[in-house]
């Protein structure tokens, strides 16, 4: 401050801005933070001067500044700083503040020109960035966007967030153009939905990729209808984790009338691994041909993996005719409904575990690993057959299947919760077969999981994440499941969601807060329960103090103990030195 009072007067003046404007977006408004990584394609091209378009580096990100709907300047100037300097930030909407950053690629690319190798820099990038973002979105070419969005549902393991892939064939700075809305409906989706599935948005749909041409969520302008029941989820207790290895043997071959056997003997010699093999209609293969089915059958003897998928843009593989069980005969895995690009990425996915015995693979390739295969259901279930409703339903007398949906939609959530609280995991099975989904949330956005890892119920907590409820939901007050289990102090529960890629979502600065309210009043199971969760118990309040400063301080004996003995630093000074 070189000694001028007013300076430094200024200086702290400035702090407590800066303090006063964390503390008021932080307290008023909802925010999602997402994470675009930008490859390319015609969203972000320009005409070149031989009017072809190509891709423009250093360009997106400046011009979206001066579109309001992508960036509130008001807002930026005031909130954006320190770690979010470099962010966009939409427009405060329905009930949220949407904060996005950009991460350009170089070289953008047409995505005709990407490879597998492009596939995994996307998952790593968004495995390095995992725990910083609530959603992830890939802008990118559609010419290949069907194989990229495959691809990343296999190899993104354990996924719990959304990531949607988005472009346009428009480019964003046309006067008239698709990609401003598929962006818009990209962050939108992103910010305020936790699906953990890769999708696509495109012409005001986000698509399941791996069911892309089936399954659509239609998004309308700002009101979205999520179909939850569509939504797959893993229910894998482990943490999100990227694949390593993709194997590129792999390819397609499309029968036609008349196709020789020494066509299909050529195409599937060494080093083919696994073959993506397009039939007729619902799987069919000529049944007459006695050469075709013997290369098929000396194929899958010397090890090549065939998956029989069909060429109709919608249908299934039933082996119901003779034709289709012809193939199954000789060794051919039945496809479901799987895409051409699904079938293809995984079967590469697989062929590169190399783990995985050749039975393995095979019964992996036969099973739905991330909702890319249509599983009929045992028994036809209805939501009618839950009495509780039907009850209700009559009462209020309703009638049409569309008033009890909406009554089902309005009552489940807060009847899962109840359930959790009390831990009943059976009336939670009952709710889950009426067509209950674990991830919705009641009125004050508490999920079946938070009211679990409040009371402390370990099984019912287990049952939950074992059958797709979200370690990253967050309530109306901003509060994770893990906060839940934290703030009782529920140790086998913390370590359950941390394992399963739960973190602390609280600003550094808070969690320091927390972490020395608990030492000023001689809480060790709350320290504890932080440690256990991930924190690091050396955090700093807005003084520098750390929760040793404060128990040291006041004389707190076992507690200075605890943090010492859990990687407390006694080096540390406060801002009084
Ligand atoms: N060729 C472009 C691409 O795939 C097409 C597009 O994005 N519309 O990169």
């Amino acid at each position: 401050t070189n000694g001028n009072p007013n300076e430094f007067d200024n200086s702290i003046r400035e702090a407590e801005l800066k303090k006063t404007a964390i503390h008021e977006s932080i307290d008023q408004e909802a925010e999602a933070r997402i994470l675009v990584l930008y490859t390319g394609g015609t969203i972000g091209m320009k005409s070149n001067n031989q009017g072809v378009y190509e891709p423009k580096a250093n360009f997106l990100v400046g011009e979206l500044k001066h579109l309001p709907m992508f960036h509130d300047v008001e807002y930026a100037e005031k909130y954006l700083m320190s770690d979010v300097a470099d962010y966009l930030a939409m427009p405060y909407s329905k009930g949220k503040r949407i904060l996005y950053k950009i991460i350009e690629y170089d070289p953008l690319l047409d995505s005709s020109n990407m490879n597998m190798t492009d596939w995994f820099r996307i998952a790593t990038d968004i495995h390095s960035n995992y725990e910083q973002f609530d959603g992830f979105i890939v802008l990118h070419g559609t010419d290949t966007m069907a194989y990229t969005a495959s691809a990343l549902s296999f190899i993104c393991e354990n996924l719990g967030k959304p990531i949607i892939l988005t472009g346009s064939q428009i480019p964003i700075f046309e006067i008239r153009s698709d990609g401003r809305d598929n962006f818009l409906s990209s962050l939108i989706f992103a910010g305020h939905y936790c699906i953990p599935e890769v999708m696509v948005s495109f012409d005001n749909k986000i698509l399941e990729e791996t069911e892309h041409r089936k399954k659509i969520l239609p998004v309308l302008m700002h009101f979205v209808t999520v179909d939850w029941d569509a939504i797959y989820r893993s229910g894998s207790l482990e943490k999100f984790s990227v694949a390593t290895t993709l194997c590129r043997n792999v390819g397609v071959l499309r029968l036609f009338p008349g196709i020789t056997a020494q066509t299909v003997r050529a195409f599937m010699s060494t080093p083919m691994q696994g073959v993506v093999l397009q039939t007729y209609g619902v799987g069919n293969a000529p049944s007459n041909r006695p050469d075709l089915l013997l290369a098929f059958k000396e194929a899958t003897n010397m090890g090549v993996i065939i998956v029989n998928i069909t060429q109709c843009t919608k249908g299934f593989v039933d082996t119901s005719y003779e034709t289709g069980k012809a193939l199954s005969d000789v060794g051919v895995i039945g496809g479901g409904d799987m895409t051409p690009e699904a079938a293809l990425t995984k079967l590469s996915y697989i062929l590169g575990k190399e783990t995985y015995t050749h039975e393995k693979k095979r019964t992996m390739m036969s099973r739905n690993l991330r909702g890319e295969m249509k599983v009929v259901a045992k028994e036809d279930m209805s939501i009618m057959d839950f009495e509780l409703i039907e009850g209700v339903a009559k009462t209020l007398c309703l009638s049409s299947k569309e008033e009890v949906v909406k009554l089902k939609d309005a009552l489940y959530p807060n009847l899962m919760c109840t359930s959790a609280k009390t831990g009943d995991i059976l009336a939670l099975e009952k709710l889950r077969g009426t067509g209950g989904n674990f991830s919705s949330a009641n009125q004050d956005g508490r999920t079946a999981l938070h009211v679990a890892c409040r009371e402390g119920h370990l099984e019912v907590v287990q049952y939950l994440l074992q059958h797709g409820a979200s370690v990253h939901a967050k309530d109306l007050d901003k509060k994770t499941p893990l906060m839940d289990a934290v703030q009782n102090k529920h140790f086998s529960i913390i370590s359950i969601l941390v394992q399963t890629g739960a973190i602390i979502t609280l600003q550094p600065v808070i969690l320091a807060m927390e972490l020395c309210r608990a030492a000023s009043q001689e809480d060790v199971d709350t320290l504890k329960a932080w440690k256990i969760a991930g924190a690091d118990l050396n955090e700093s309040d807005y003084d520098n103090r750390t929760a040793l400063h404060v128990a040291v301080s006041l004389g707190h004996v076992e507690t200075v103990k605890f943090l010492l003995d859990n990687g407390g630093s006694w080096m540390l000074n406060d801002a009084f030195g």
